[in-house]
């Protein structure tokens, strides 16, 4: 029995491995070496096997303790193994949750914000200038008709506006309006004077593109009737609102024909030492309210032309208008 163990070795011999399995899984703390912990021990040849080869000196009625023992101690390492690597598991999902975490409460890095475009912003700034003097925004269709766009306003058939060259025409004896004064008329259709309208808008005529010139532009257009207005009130609400709008810029009024006026003036502002044109106006002419069956010995009125575009170049010194049609934000973002 020289080379046999004793019973006292053996169960020693288990419970110091029992100990040492116990440590070595919870020192563990990933699954590949668990995986290799697990062959240490419970492997063919790992250390319990070679505790139970050595039974071989025991006595019968000392195998099966000893066996019942390692068994035991099988299933508690395996059980030790089996939790271990479920609590690693558990671990490391609550390292990648916490890791990969979207506050979603934190405050945003934010969006930027748009603005509107600086001829809308110039065209309003012209509209509420008229608001203030009690003028009421009015706005009509892009799409009219002869009409409206001609006809009421004293323009007569062989006038160069009406030619083919000069104005989009569209289907069914529709076009594109040419100014927003349709607005106006379409406005004294419905309502009798006194009235004092402002009507903004787009508008269309077939010029060819370049720094001063684009088929769409905007116009804002108002309108005065009421008894006894004549020029000084045209003139001192032109003064009144290119006071306000540009400030005290040189003003001057120059003779000029309009078909829709009598008389009628252009407008320029001095500005770097030039003079710029940047309105047309005058008193509306008496067949245009005679067409309205307005009767023109009671009935005075005058009536301005302004150019949203002309104003803004003016305004901020931009020097082409192919600027407000080209969206590029480099620009845009100045307004
Ligand atoms: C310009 C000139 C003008 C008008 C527009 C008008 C409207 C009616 C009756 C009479 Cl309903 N006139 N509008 C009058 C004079 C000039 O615009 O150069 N605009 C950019």
């Amino acid at each position: 029995m020289s080379n046999n163990v004793s019973l006292d070795q053996l169960n020693s011999d288990l419970a110091r491995l029992e100990k040492e399995a116990e440590q070595d899984i919870s020192n563990l703390s990933d699954a590949e070496s668990l995986e290799r912990l697990r062959i240490h021990l419970l492997g063919k040849k790992g250390r319990l096997s070679k505790i139970l080869g050595s039974m071989a000196g025991l006595s019968k009625s000392e195998r099966p303790v000893v066996g019942q023992r390692a068994n035991l101690l099988k299933t508690q390492i395996q059980d030790l193994l089996k939790i271990r690597l479920k609590e690693l598991k558990e671990k490391n999902l609550n390292e990648l949750i916490e890791k990969e975490r979207i506050d979603v409460t934190a405050p945003s890095i934010g969006m930027p914000f748009g603005h509107r475009h600086p001829l809308i912003t110039t065209s309003e700034e012209i509209v509420d200038l008229f608001c203030g003097l009690g003028y009421e925004v009015n706005e009509g269709p892009e799409i009219e008709n002869d009409y409206y766009n001609f006809a009421a306003l004293n323009i007569p058939q062989d006038h160069p506006a009406r030619d083919m060259q000069d104005t989009f025409y569209l289907e069914n004896n529709l076009l594109l309006r040419t100014h927003t004064s349709p607005v106006q008329i379409r406005c004294l259709e419905k309502n009798s004077p006194p009235i004092r309208i402002v009507a903004p808008g787009r508008v269309f005529r077939r010029d060819a593109v370049d720094a001063t010139h684009s088929p769409v532009f905007h116009q804002v257009e108002v309108l005065a009737i009421d008894e006894g207005l004549d020029f000084s009130h045209l003139r001192g609400t032109v003064m009144a609102f290119l006071k306000a709008f540009f400030g005290d810029l040189p003003v001057r009024f120059r003779a000029s024909y309009f078909p829709f006026t009598e008389p009628s003036a252009e407008v320029d502002v001095q500005w770097r030492g030039k003079w710029l044109e940047v309105m047309g106006c005058g008193m509306v002419d008496p067949s245009v309210l005679e067409g309205l069956d307005l009767d023109p010995e009671r009935w005075s009125g005058f009536a301005a032309g302004v150019g949203v575009e002309r104003f803004c170049m003016v305004k901020h010194g931009i020097d082409d208008i192919r600027r407000f049609y080209t969206s590029d934000l480099r620009f845009l973002d100045q307004f």
